[in-house]
């Protein structure tokens, strides 16, 4: 069973995802999420086809692999029960990959490296007060080099699944919890 803390983090996983603010993350909010993402390239990488790929498949397992073109609506409740099977199954492959989609995501300019700069437009693309994104970064750069790394990333993404620790960086990951009752609506 998940605790009220994880259960907060995925309510405010919930709402970054939902970004028109309708009560249901949707295929269109994906897409929403992944043109932002793809917007911020100056040039297309070549592992972009790969981004868009991960993101399209992390859509069909939320949505319970509904068809491509489906128009499924994931509310709340169905949202937490989906990541409490994942996080009930531990730390594994498939929380590994969703580390990797997500690094990758961030990870702009692709030099396996996040910086300040790049972690002010991931919170840009989640619709978040940009004002809290140096404060995240501080935090989560575990080591004080500058950078977030793969291995920090690890850490940190493990810590806003499993962590019920209240003082774990991790948990600022997609900003301070505190927002979670506001919906990124406005970059809609
Ligand atoms: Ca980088
Ligand atoms: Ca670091």
């Amino acid at each position: 069973m998940l605790s009220d803390l994880q259960i907060r983090k995925l309510t405010h996983l919930f709402h970054l995802h939902d970004a028109n603010g309708n009560g249901f993350v949707e295929r269109t909010d994906y897409e929403r999420l992944v043109g932002r993402l793809l917007g911020q390239r100056e040039r297309e990488p070549a592992g972009i086809g790969a981004l868009r790929e991960v993101w399209r498949s992390h859509w069909q397992e939320v949505s319970g692999g509904g068809p491509p073109q489906g128009s499924a609506r994931v509310p709340l409740g169905a949202w937490i029960e989906l990541w409490t099977a994942i996080l009930e199954a531990g730390f594994g492959a498939r929380v590994l990959g969703l580390c990797e989609h997500l690094f990758a995501g961030m990870d702009i300019d692709g030099d396996g490296k996040i910086t300040a700069d790049e972690s002010r437009q991931w919170f840009e693309i989640f619709g978040l007060d940009p004002a809290g994104a140096d404060a995240t970064f501080a935090a989560c750069d575990l080591n004080g080099d500058g950078f977030i790394t793969r291995d920090e990333w690890i850490q940190l993404v493990d810590q806003f699944f499993f962590s019920d620790d209240p003082a774990a960086p991790g948990n600022l990951l997609f900003g301070a919890l505190a927002a979670n009752e506001e919906h990124p609506e406005h970059l809609a």
